[in-house]
């Protein structure tokens, strides 16, 4: 049984002398970001110092909410409490992991499969849609929300759903309505955040449709050296490129691979079976049933789908 109310003490009891620096992990998404502009609100209308990190290369990620006077770039100070959002690993944290080390009181608050670091507090939940989620049940009382939680805890939860299509429950669906009935302005959150395409986008994602190959599953190679992809952001191919492509209904097992010199970066996905996550692991990476992801430095593509092939050959999910 999970604690809820014991983690939201041990929050409001945090000293208010002592600044408290949140953050998601790299790579950022909306829920990632969200879920730590909504905590940190929260503690802040109780009177505590906060700063959300957030590197300035992926500030741009939050222009929607026109509101950036929670972030910061670094930690700068020496003694500081830290929570961790939205991060199954602790070097999800990138940047930032050493100052989560050197905090005094650690707390871990996550939604994937696999949360496997130690903090002083945990509240692990992988059944929810969303970080965000995880903190409307924390702080999701009417007196505790004001618009710009609601607007955040909103938009992480439309984005992990992808648009409440995905991991959804009548729990998400009753949040996402209250959410509304505060007053949240989700066709504009939606446009912003979840619908616009850019005209390279646009481009991209025909190149790569005809490059999408076969061999036992689906896989399409993203190599941000070549031009026509160089411009995309790494939340545009995973949020837009691979959710457009797997839409393709003869794709079940699809892996994005995105190539920057010898670091690989991929994206497994699965429409109907579960068993993105599975295939993550296997090269020491991690995430949800049907999305998740892995990066490595030594290996080649061709390697990668042939462990991955040999792997779903073994448990009989292809022949
Ligand atoms: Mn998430």
């Amino acid at each position: 049984m999970i604690n809820y109310k014991n983690i939201r003490e041990q929050l409001i009891n945090l000293p208010n002398n002592l600044p408290i620096y949140l953050a998601g992990h790299i790579k950022p998404d909306q829920d990632s970001v969200c879920s730590c502009i909504a905590l940190a609100e929260y503690l802040k209308n109780l009177g505590k110092n906060v700063k959300v990190l957030l590197n300035k290369k992926d500030e741009s990620i939050i222009d929607w909410l026109k509101d950036n006077s929670l972030i910061v770039n670094n930690v700068n100070d020496n003694k500081y409490n830290f929570i961790a959002l939205d991060v199954n690993e602790k070097s999800r944290l990138g940047e930032y992991e050493k100052d989560f080390d050197n905090a005094i009181i650690k707390f871990n608050i996550d939604h994937h499969q696999n949360n496997k670091y130690e903090a002083n507090y945990t509240l692990s939940e992988p059944g929810k849609s969303s970080t965000c989620e995880l903190i409307f049940k924390l702080i999701g009382k009417k007196e505790n929300l004001n618009l710009k939680i609601c607007n955040c805890l909103y938009a992480g939860m439309m984005a992990d759903t992808n648009c409440f299509t995905r991991r959804l429950s009548n729990r998400t669906l009753t949040i996402a309505q209250k959410l509304i009935n505060s007053g949240v302005n989700y066709v504009e959150i939606i446009k912003e955040t979840f619908s616009k395409r850019s005209m390279y986008e646009f481009k991209a994602l025909s190149k790569l449709i005809g490059e999408i190959k076969f061999d036992g599953f689906h896989y399409v190679v993203v190599d941000q050296q070549k031009q026509e992809f160089t411009k995309l952001s790494h939340n545009s191919i995973v949020k837009v490129i691979a959710e457009e492509l797997r839409k393709i209904e003869e794709i079940d097992i699809f892996l994005l691979f995105i190539k920057n010199g010898n670091i690989i970066t991929t994206k497994t996905m699965s429409n109907k079976c579960e068993i993105a996550d599975k295939i993550a692991f296997n090269f020491g990476g991690g995430g949800h049933k049907k999305e998740a992801g892995f990066t490595v430095t030594d290996m080649t593509i061709e390697q990668i789908v042939l462990k991955t092939k040999e792997y779903l050959k073994s448990i009989n999910k292809i022949k």
